[in-house]
């Protein structure tokens, strides 16, 4: 059982989006480790003004409010342990490891399972987890079939989302009390090793993903054999190591 990651639930039918609704609770003084969850986002959220699919009931959307007890310049890294944290949830209540793309997503067979916003609130960081649970390849909209999956998809037995969501929380909590935010993650990340294509602001380029860095930069080797520190950008995996 997770101490204080859950220590204060708000549990929501419906609503814009649960990052929005911890942000709002978080300027009230939410504890670190409140949580709002919903069962359907009307305007859930991706990163950079993306948008997420939340349909009611199936999948797990929730948000943590985090007081870390860290530089707020290390506060990115709390992304990379939330999806440390989800994947162990997803391995633990399914049976199957998902693997990790750079910076945060989270695949099972190519397909994008899982996703994570963080935000900041003042001195909070809100770490928003969405998990597709109990979608059918046919309730995802058109344009997310070809590359979106969830649990169902993979896992051999029925997932319980309550048991998925104890299990996130006691990840969360385990990971952000150990301090160490990157442990595992070069195991479980797929771009690590990859061919990839790097879209940036102001280009593209090509490269072999060769590790990640302290701040959680991913760093690729250009096709003329410089380093390069990839801190915003989006990577697509072009080939996977062998
Ligand atoms: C993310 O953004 O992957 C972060 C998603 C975070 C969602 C959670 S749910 C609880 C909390 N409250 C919120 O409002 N948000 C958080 P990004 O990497 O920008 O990916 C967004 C892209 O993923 C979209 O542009 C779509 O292409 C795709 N996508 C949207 N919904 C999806 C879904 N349910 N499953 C898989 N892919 C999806």
């Amino acid at each position: 059982m997770a101490a204080w990651a859950g220590c204060a639930v708000r549990r929501e039918r419906e609503i814009d989006s649960t990052n929005r609704a911890a942000r709002r609770w978080a300027a009230e003084g939410a504890p670190h480790g409140a949580v709002v969850v919903a069962a359907r986002q009307t305007e859930g959220r991706g990163r950079r003004g993306r948008s997420w699919e939340s349909a009611a009931g199936l999948g797990l959307w929730l948000s943590v409010v985090i007081r870390p007890d860290i530089d707020a310049a290390r506060f990115p890294l709390l992304s990379f342990s939330a999806a440390l944290a989800a994947a162990d949830a997803v391995e633990r209540a399914s049976g199957v490891a998902p693997r990790v793309k750079w910076p945060n997503d989270l695949l099972i067979e190519g397909r994008k399972i899982a996703g994570i916003l963080l935000e900041k609130e003042g001195d909070a960081a809100i770490v928003g987890i969405g998990i597709n649970v109990r979608h059918r390849a046919e309730d995802f909209p058109p344009e997310l079939r070809d590359t979106a999956g969830s649990l169902r998809m993979f896992a051999k037995e029925p997932v319980s989302l309550d048991a998925l969501e104890r299990h996130l929380l006691a990840e969360i909590e385990r990971r952000i009390d150990s301090g160490d935010f990157f442990s595992e993650y070069a195991a479980r990340c797929a771009t690590i090793g990859a061919q990839v294509r790097v879209v940036e602001m102001n280009g593209e380029f090509s490269g072999v993903a060769e590790g990640v860095g302290a701040d959680g930069a991913l760093l690729v080797r250009d096709e003329v054999g410089a380093l390069r520190r990839v801190l915003a950008g989006d990577v697509s995996i072009r080939e996977a190591r062998a």
